[in-house]
């Protein structure tokens, strides 16, 4: 990089050197800079809001686990901010851009701008503005080191002149320094003095009913295989967060499933009946614990986290190793020495999974016209590919796919919204471009999908061939119990606050240039979703299913 450059060339070869393949944005925002983003192969995906954009960056960056970039110019920088509340919940990171007006428009009614800054304090773990262009070789590095070491999160650079045109225009000097380190994460993987890791190796070999929670965290290090070794030696039963589900195959034996809120019974019933809890890259939070209930705040625990100050946060009797999930586990494996088979408890656990699934059999294959969302969730079973990404949107949508769904291939991925309604459509988009040899499927409810319905323009006019399954009820089903408890016997218009009108989203697919398919009989869903998997456009296959049909209430411990 020579005395020639400027701010746009010397931002597009600082993202190349990177390996950024995509950014996302809504315009006007770095325009000379968009110009050099083409000329080194970086794409650029123009979306229909700024949401959309920090939601295909986080999607980008969860599946490859390097940072994604979105941008927007200054009355687009709330909407971006909105959409970074579930990268910051996820530990994802995202680099978010914004522009920002010249200091004479400030202090007097500058049109379209409020005050940048705040809007990104509480969703962003570095947050910053770019006043000067000697500053942007230096925060462009720590924009990428913020959001890949230590907790990934999202950042922000906030950039002189509405669209950031003053720093793109700006001439620059510097040399380009690319640290590769930072280009994806965990760009560090600490681990516990050893001693720490041999007493937890012991605590482990002594308990009786030992169960390791697996969390996010544990997903960021790719612990995988570690766990389910650590798991085999000592016949540990493993639930996992929402998060963490398919780290272990739902087929292992040693699987109990996804615990806590939205969650299945026998990872509940078994996370409750142990006396060690092995939390790893857990947030312990109130979702995961079923609000502190399961496990027992009582229970000892020992934990895994990169960050120090989560050890024992919830749980009092906590033993704390501060490090890498991957790089810890491979050290603790170090110290097991007895394996150990066939105990009580790994017969108790296998019987604990084996009723709760014959229980939900019968609901996985009913024949129920509207179809019941566990009959879909067994076809997507059937025929989700052995290396696919699903995508999950919140509520319901969560819990049908975490529960219902099986992951049966160690490849296959699952992601899914930290609580944001309609953050899985716009998130597929950017795993698909992330990973765009692998099938990507979205799981999503008719309300989830209608916030960013739009974005099937953009999935068409970049060929971003996702598969995006709809439970279609017609209804933010989530929302009825709630309703209904609030309503109690009185007489009200109560579907005014949850219902919506009957709308085919295949018609809406095709008419935008996608494939797409109405299902409205449960036998018809697997040739749909092999039609979807196959076709060479973006797919929608819209399920016409029962909007009164409900999870089961989570299982809770009965009361001491
Ligand atoms: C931004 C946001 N707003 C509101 C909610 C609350 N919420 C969670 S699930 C849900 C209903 C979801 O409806 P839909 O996507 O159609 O799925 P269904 O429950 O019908 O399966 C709502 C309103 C939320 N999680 N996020």
């Amino acid at each position: 990089m020579g005395i020639e450059s400027n701010g746009a060339k010397f931002i597009a070869e600082t993202f190349k050197g990177y390996g950024v393949t995509h950014v996302f944005l809504v315009m006007a925002i770095l325009r000379k800079t968009m110009v050099e983003l083409e000329k080194v192969g970086i794409i650029r995906i123009l979306t229909h809001s700024e949401k959309a954009a920090a939601y295909m960056a986080d999607g980008y960056a969860r599946i490859s686990g390097k940072p994604g970039i979105c941008m927007a110019q200054s009355v687009g920088a709330a909407n971006l901010a909105a959409g970074l509340q579930d990268p910051y919940l996820a530990h994802s990171p995202v680099i978010a851009i914004t522009g920002r007006k010249k200091p004479v428009a400030q202090y007097r009614n500058a049109y379209q701008e409020l005050i940048h800054g705040p809007m990104y304090d509480y969703v962003t773990k570095y947050n910053v503005n770019v006043d000067v262009i000697e500053q942007l070789p230096l925060v462009l590095c720590q924009a990428f080191r913020e959001a890949t070491s230590g907790v990934p999160r999202p950042v922000h650079l906030d950039l002189l002149g509405f669209s950031g045109e003053v720093i793109e225009a700006a001439p620059i000097s510097a040399e380009l320094v690319v640290e590769n380190r930072y280009a994806r994460y965990p760009a560090f993987r600490p681990e516990p003095e050893e001693s720490l890791v041999k007493t937890a190796a012991d605590l482990l070999q002594k308990a009786i009913r030992p169960v390791i929670v697996a969390g996010g965290g544990a997903i960021a290090s790719a612990a995988g295989p570690e766990i389910v070794r650590l798991a085999e030696r000592l016949s540990i039963p493993v639930a996992t967060s929402n998060d963490a589900k398919g780290i272990i195959p739902d087929i292992h034996p040693l699987c109990v499933g996804v615990v806590g809120s939205y969650s299945c019974l026998s990872a509940n019933q078994v996370v409750s009946e142990a006396d060690l809890v092995f939390y790893i890259g857990s947030g312990t939070g109130d979702q995961v614990t079923h609000n502190w209930t399961v496990p027992d705040p009582r229970i000892p625990v020992i934990q895994i986290d990169i960050n120090p100050s989560e050890l024992g946060r919830s749980y009092r009797k906590t033993f704390g190793l501060h490090g890498d999930a991957k790089a810890t586990l491979q050290r603790l494996l170090q110290f097991i020495k007895k394996p150990k088979s066939d105990t009580e408890w790994k017969a108790r656990v296998r019987q604990i999974v084996k009723d709760w699934k014959d229980s939900v059999e019968p609901l996985r294959s009913s024949d129920d016209t509207p179809i019941r969302p566990e009959r879909l969730c067994k076809e997507i079973t059937n025929i989700l590919p052995s290396n696919a990404v699903l995508v999950a949107d919140t509520g319901y949508s969560a819990v049908w796919s975490s529960t219902m769904i099986e992951l049966r291939d160690p490849e296959q991925r699952y992601i899914r919204a930290a609580g944001s309604l309609g953050w899985a459509y716009p998130a597929s988009l950017g795993v698909k471009c992330a990973v765009p040899d692998k099938p990507v499927v979205c799981f999503t409810g008719d309300g989830a999908f209608w916030y960013h319905l739009s974005e099937l323009e953009t999935a068409k006019r970049w060929g971003i061939k996702t598969v995006t399954v709809i439970n279609n009820n017609s209804g933010l089903g989530q929302s009825i119990i709630g309703v209904d408890q609030a309503y109690g016997d009185s007489p009200g218009r109560r579907e005014d606050v949850y219902g919506f009108e009957t709308v085919n989203f295949a018609k809406i697919a095709e008419d935008i240039g996608c494939l797409g398919i109405r299902v409205e009989s449960p036998d018809l869903i697997s040739a749909a979703l092999k039609e979807a998997l196959a076709s060479d456009k973006p797919a929608v296959v819209d399920v016409v299913t029962d909007l009164n049909c409900k999870p089961p209430i989570p299982w809770s411990p009965p009361p001491k």
